[in-house]
């Protein structure tokens, strides 16, 4: 059996990791995992845990790390004969201890985007909750205003989308990412990206992992150089 990959993507709200994990998941045959889709299930369905959930991400704060690992961890053991990409998660310092102390990550992606363009994108983002299918006004735009391109049902804003609450969750990010970031740093599996465009900075990521996993991506072959 080939080797499984394990990767995880960090970055702030808004800085594209939905965009890439997507990208990456269609051209890599990686399992995505999104802990902020997986909370709002459960928050949608009325689940125990989505009760549990509901009022932080409702105000753009981050879940006590015991909720979170305990959620997510039983969703990896049921991955554990696939290839998986962690969106989301780990996203404190003690996620990523508890992460780490059942799997050793081959590579993280940490995105790097300036303050103004998250702003503009998530005062801009809209979404279908049945499907959690994303869209942005002027960067993905549905085909009909307010409308979700496959059902036609509307579309809503997350209330953590909304300015008051995206304001905490930016100042939040800052100050528990960087113990996870400089953790894995010392573990040498850290890859930063910077930039505005996801464009942009995809085939740069295309090309690391193409490398890494010793594999061409099947949509797109012609690997692009630095
Ligand atoms: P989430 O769901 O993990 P966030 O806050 O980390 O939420 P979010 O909002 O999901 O991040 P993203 O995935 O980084 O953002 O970005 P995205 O959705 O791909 O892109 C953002 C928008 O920009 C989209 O509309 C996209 O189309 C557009 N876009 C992308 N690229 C470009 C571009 O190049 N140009 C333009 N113009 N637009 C672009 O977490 C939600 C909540 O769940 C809880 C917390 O309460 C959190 O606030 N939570 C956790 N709590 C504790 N621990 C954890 N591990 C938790 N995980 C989630
Ligand atoms: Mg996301």
């Amino acid at each position: 059996m080939a080797k499984l990959f394990r990767a995880a993507i960090m970055g702030p709200p808004g800085s594209g990791k939905g965009t890439i994990s997507k990208r990456i998941a269609q051209s890599f045959g990686l399992q995505y995992l999104s802990s902020g889709h997986f909370l709002r299930d459960g928050i949608a369905a009325k689940t125990e845990a989505g009760l549990l959930v509901k009022s932080y991400v409702e105000k753009g704060m981050l879940v006590p790390d015991h909720v979170m690992t305990r959620l997510m961890l039983p969703k990896l053991e049921q991955l554990s004969s696939h290839s998986w990409l962690l969106d989301g998660f780990p996203r404190t310092l003690g996620q990523a201890q508890a992460l780490n102390s059942l799997y050793q990550l081959d590579l993280v992606i940490s995105l790097n985007i300036p303050y103004e363009t998250l702003r503009e994108r998530l005062s801009d983002r809209w979404i279908h909750p049945p499907s959690g299918r994303v869209y942005n006004m002027s960067f993905n735009p549905p085909r009909v205003q307010g409308k979700d391109d496959v059902t036609e049902e509307p579309l809503i804003q997350h209330d953590d989308d909304k300015p008051e609450a995206l304001m905490a969750r930016l100042r939040h990010y800052k100050d528990v990412a960087k113990p996870v970031i400089d953790l894995y740093k010392s573990q040498g599996i850290l890859h930063s990206f910077s930039g505005t465009e996801t464009d942009k900075i995809w085939p740069y990521i295309n090309s690391l992992l193409s490398t890494k996993m010793h594999i061409q991506p099947s949509h797109n072959r012609q690997t692009q150089t630095p």
